[in-house]
């Protein structure tokens, strides 16, 4: 008898991540990484102002790559050459099936929200992200963490990699509890009881849970390229409104869904125009955590 396919929705509710692979052909990884080294010389020569910074971990990012970079944002802004595949990509019936798993039963493409599509590259210098939660600030009492935590994440994330990453660290179920004493005590660097790094070959996506205890560690002189991107559901309102619209929103409206077709392009269409719809509810969103 067949092996049943794993419950990837109950997989990531108990250990707060999961791993499984993209299926992209191995032309298109090939072209994918064409686009993001591409795009990150763009972003190192100042010629593409949507960037992760040098040293910040969090949005607001300046525009001004001299301190060296660490990300490029907006892969889906027409502007960015490449943004074809890298919408294409975002939008694949591969991510939408597994996205719609996560998100539970019942999940139909008119709950689905388009949400952010990014890249995270090597650092022009050794940098590491502190311990931290996406959308809970570490000042949260045990209590506001819990309430947090309990309610539904709304949204699937992921980690898809270009090249061999092990650059993710968390601790697996933390997305489930408070902080214990010795979390709460550490340093924002130091080794975490539990932790693991999440080993991804090329081709493969780690989907995680925002708020488990995670930080990154990335080196110069490794090769680093991964797609780092989120899909909401319509239920997510203002929890993800601020989540997703602290990173930038003059280019949601833009994105151009010209290379899909049929079912896959009336799907992205409903997605798009749902972030639209959710920024203008929203016109203010703040920043989840200060830097
Ligand atoms: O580099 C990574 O994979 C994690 C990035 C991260 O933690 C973040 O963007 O909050």
């Amino acid at each position: 008898m067949p092996t049943p396919p794993p419950d990837l929705r109950s997989l990531l509710a108990s250990q707060g991540y999961i791993v499984v692979p993209s299926n992209l052909t191995p032309t298109t990884l090939a072209a994918l990484r064409a686009i993001s080294h591409n795009a990150t010389t763009l972003s190192r020569a100042g010629k593409w102002p949507h960037i992760r910074t040098l040293p910040r971990q969090f949005p607001p990012w300046p525009s001004d790559p001299s301190l060296g970079i660490w990300g490029v944002q907006q892969l889906m802004n027409p502007a960015l050459p490449g943004h074809e595949l890298f919408t294409q990509t975002y939008f694949s019936a591969a991510t939408i099936a597994t996205v719609k798993q996560l998100l539970g039963p019942g999940c139909e493409d008119a709950q689905l929200v388009m949400e952010l599509f990014n890249l995270l590259v090597a650092p022009d210098e050794d940098f590491e992200l502190r311990w931290h939660r996406d959308d809970i600030p570490p000042s949260a009492s045990a209590e506001e963490e819990l309430e947090r935590l309990r309610q539904p994440a709304w949204h699937a994330q992921w980690n898809l990699a270009l090249h061999e990453d092990e650059s993710l660290i968390l601790v697996p179920g933390s997305h489930a509890r408070a902080r214990t004493e010795a979390e709460r005590g550490a340093g924002p660097y130091d080794v975490l009881p539990g932790e693991i790094r999440v080993k991804l070959a090329p081709g493969e996506m780690a989907f995680y849970n925002n708020n488990i205890l995670h930080r990154g560690a990335y080196r110069k002189d490794v090769e680093r390229m991964t797609l780092h991107g989120s899909m909401g559901h319509v239920e997510g309102g203002a929890l993800r409104a601020r989540n997703v619209l602290q990173h930038g929103r003059g280019w949601i409206g833009r994105v151009d869904l010209g290379g899909l077709e049929g079912e896959e392009r009336r799907r992205a269409e409903g997605m798009r125009d749902r972030l639209v719809a959710l920024g203008s509810r929203f016109e203010e969103t703040g920043f989840s955590q200060d830097d």
